[in-house]
């Protein structure tokens, strides 16, 4: 029999504790939450409401101490930046798979979600989409891809029949920032225009860099049109919204969705006032968990949400609900899980249908009054 001098057994024994104590990680499941969004450049602002949002959600299932699989699990952020970039959002995909995300919450633009998706599919891993909303990033027969958000086909689509049957647009323009999002928006739109029975009377079209539309709003104001559909982004569609005031314009300006922020409001001024908007989802402040999320994402940050965050919120929390459903932090357990979601998040209820998108959307018209947004009708879309 070997005996271990009493001290040198205590001694070891010490400091074997003391490493355990001190390694966070022993006896913890670290599940790493990819995120690619913007964080730099125009869209930055868009791109951290949405980290925010996640990270809100990652603070609050870490203060619960979940379990997975018999072990206390750490959720962690795994963020990039793909800066609004199609090749720069591929790049950074693949550093997410390299990390070893388990999910990825993301994208904001539909142009940078398309292309890297596929990088997603290939390692299988799940990608809850809280505010890109092209059609094709779920019908590209991927079972990685989720969206708990309407599509353009939905949104857009109610925007051009309710132009048509409500509006009564006679002469109705379009303008796209030639982006997936911007271009599809309108195509849904117009194909929306003509089922309805109506007439597009002047299509235009900008790039998602220009700061100047003289030359298109000239021309839509020599068409006479009475609706311009503009789809873009927040910033631009302001500009444009203050370049119409300025050429004296009548036309009323709708946009296609992630118009109705204060990143408008603060652009466009005075001119905002009258603007509208078609939302994904209903207004947030009348769900019941609502107001509390708003207050509370002011408390963390010290500022409001703009359009995405509260989607944003739920998508993390279907990950971490679809995780604590499968007790396993693998993708493909995840995966199984998600298909089978049934959530009730702070957006609504949350399940989705065999392509990955939300099986009950809805959008929600809105309009500058005084100078705040104000939701005009709520419609669930086909
Ligand atoms: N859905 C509006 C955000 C932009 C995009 O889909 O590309």
């Amino acid at each position: 029999m070997i005996h271990f001098p009493r001290q040198l057994l205590v001694t070891s024994l010490s400091a074997l504790l003391l490493s355990f104590a001190c390694n966070p990680s022993y006896g913890q499941l670290v599940v790493k939450i990819g995120i690619s969004v913007p964080l730099t450049g125009i869209n930055a602002a868009n791109g951290k409401d949405i980290e925010s949002g996640v990270r809100l959600a990652v603070e609050e299932a870490n203060a619960q101490r979940i379990r997975l699989d018999g072990q206390d699990a750490r959720f962690e952020l795994d963020s990039v930046d793909d800066q609004s970039d199609p090749r720069i959002g591929v790049q950074v995909a693949q550093k997410l798979v390299d990390d070893g995300v388990a999910v990825v919450v993301g994208y904001y633009n539909s142009g940078v979600a398309l292309p890297s998706s596929l990088i997603f599919a290939r390692a299988g891993i799940p990608v809850i989409h809280p505010a890109a909303t092209n059609p094709a990033i779920t019908h590209q027969g991927l079972k990685t891809v989720f969206r708990i958000i309407a599509t353009d086909r939905q949104n857009s689509g109610t925007a051009g029949k309710y132009a048509v049957n409500v509006m009564k647009g006679q002469r109705i323009a379009v303008m796209d920032d030639r982006t997936a999002f911007g271009q599809g928006a309108v195509d849904e739109f117009k194909k929306a225009v003509t089922r309805a029975g109506g007439r597009i009377a002047i299509a235009e079209y900008t790039s998602d860099k220009a700061v100047e539309f003289s030359a298109q709003l000239t021309s839509i104001r020599a068409a006479n049109a009475d609706i311009l559909f503009f789809g873009g982004l927040d910033s631009q569609g302001a500009l444009i919204t203050k370049r119409m005031r300025e050429l004296g314009m009548r036309t009323q300006f709708v946009g296609s969705g992630g118009i109705a922020d204060s990143i408008f409001l603060n652009i466009a001024g005075p001119a905002a006032d009258g603007a509208m908007a078609w939302e994904y989802g209903r207004p947030v402040e009348t769900l019941p968990q609502g107001k509390a999320f708003m207050q509370k994402f002011r408390k963390r940050f010290g500022t409001g949400s703009l359009s995405y965050a509260p989607f944003a919120y739920d998508a993390a929390w279907v990950a971490i609900h679809a995780l604590r459903q499968a007790n396993s932090a693998t993708s493909a357990d995840l995966l199984a899980a998600l298909r089978a979601t049934q959530y009730e998040g702070i957006t609504g209820k949350i399940a989705f249908d065999p392509n990955g998108d939300l099986k009950n959307p809805t959008s929600t018209l809105y309009q500058v009054k005084g100078g705040r947004w104000v939701p005009v009708t709520t419609i669930g879309v086909e």
